[in-house]
């Protein structure tokens, strides 16, 4: 017998992403329910070869459903994911809702899979950011040989982390840039989008941070060690799909960087392309659709002790999103509940 899986968002991006990894890796469900808004109620998704016509997720009853995948944003999750909690079935959620609860394990599997036997306290795992997620499947396993003191990341981040509205919003102002009076004005991004990088992506903190440099800051920490200090600076990109990162590392003990290269090539979830000749590394548009974690460009850093540089690059609907609540929802299958 296998599981009964709930995708709740099942026409946003993420929502779809996530059935096509379910039937992609072949998870052992049952049965998969699609659910939506009543705005997009009756919309038709695929599952693998078949076709799901979603239903209301208001109203819906959770009861007898062993996970729900949930894409709908904090303010809908605030609703529904104690809901589906109260009734039994265990929340795998992809907003940042309850990411810094302490009771509420926040996962990536190759990271801190251990912490799955949390999901008791609440009966919701949380799914970390995107920018996050990539970059600790990188550093997890250096963390591991040589202790990392310090990580000093710059991000260029695809449009697609801004859902629909950001992906039309590169689209059509791209277009319009070559049409006399179809020029788009900037809505879902601060500035124009095409043909530029604007160096904000979620709100202004005190700090001067913005919320999303913070959120890789504090999830490294829950995730990884708490010792480790990040400072981010996070950029919107013109790329639709694909979020990269340069990300400059500090560490307690020397790591040469033949050694780091042999180490992420037998790590979970890395693909090491880092050949140092023109092209011998990934860009975003090579990594959509794929599974792994691409790391290039790894290389001693002189400038302090202890140093290492490394582009690191995902595809953030997938590793970001999808693909690890897809992850987090096998990691619970075989480690607890043991069904299929
Ligand atoms: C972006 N990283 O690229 C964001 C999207 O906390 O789940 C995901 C936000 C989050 O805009």
């Amino acid at each position: 017998m296998g599981y009964k899986v709930v995708v709740a968002g099942a026409t946003g991006n993420v929502g779809r992403e996530m059935l096509n990894i379910l039937a992609e890796r072949q998870f052992p469900a049952d049965e998969v329910v699609a659910l939506a808004s009543r705005r997009s109620l009756g919309t038709e998704v695929s599952y693998g070869d078949k076709t799901l016509k979603t239903k209301d997720i208001e109203g819906f009853d959770f009861t007898g459903y062993d996970i729900a995948l949930f894409a709908i944003g904090s303010d809908a999750t605030k609703i529904y994911a104690p809901i589906a909690a109260s009734q039994g079935c265990v929340v795998i959620d992809n907003s940042s809702l309850y990411r810094y609860d302490p009771e509420i394990p926040l996962i990536v599997p190759e990271v801190n899979p251990d912490a799955i036997e949390d999901y008791r306290n609440k009966m919701i795992i949380a799914n970390p950011n995107c920018s996050t997620a990539q970059m600790v499947v990188a550093l997890k396993p250096l963390h591991d040989r040589a202790r990392i003191k310090r990580v000093v990341v710059s991000t260029y981040q695809s449009v697609s982390g801004a859902g629909k509205e950001g992906i039309d919003e590169l689209w059509d102002q791209t277009k319009g840039m070559y049409v006399p009076g179809q020029e788009v004005a900037p809505k879902k991004f601060q500035k124009q989008i095409a043909f530029n990088v604007i160096p904000q992506i979620d709100v202004f903190l005190d700090s001067g941070d913005t919320k999303e440099e913070w959120k890789m800051a504090a999830e490294t920490k829950k995730i990884m060690d708490t010792s480790i200090k990040v400072t981010a600076t996070c950029v919107r990109v013109p790329v639709f799909v694909g979020h990269s990162e340069s990300i400059n590392v500090e560490f307690e003990d020397f790591l040469d960087e033949d050694e780091a290269r042999d180490i992420l090539r037998e790590a979970p979830g890395v693909l090491v392309v880092d050949k140092r000749e023109p092209g011998g590394y990934v860009t975003p548009v090579e990594c959509v659709g794929d599974f792994a974690t691409f790391v290039s460009r790894i290389r001693q850093d002189v400038t302090v002790e202890n140093g290492l540089n490394l582009w690191c690059v995902s595809d953030n609907l997938r590793k970001g999103a999808a693909l690890n609540t897809v992850q987090i929802a096998e990691l619970l299958g075989n480690r607890v509940l043991k069904k299929g």
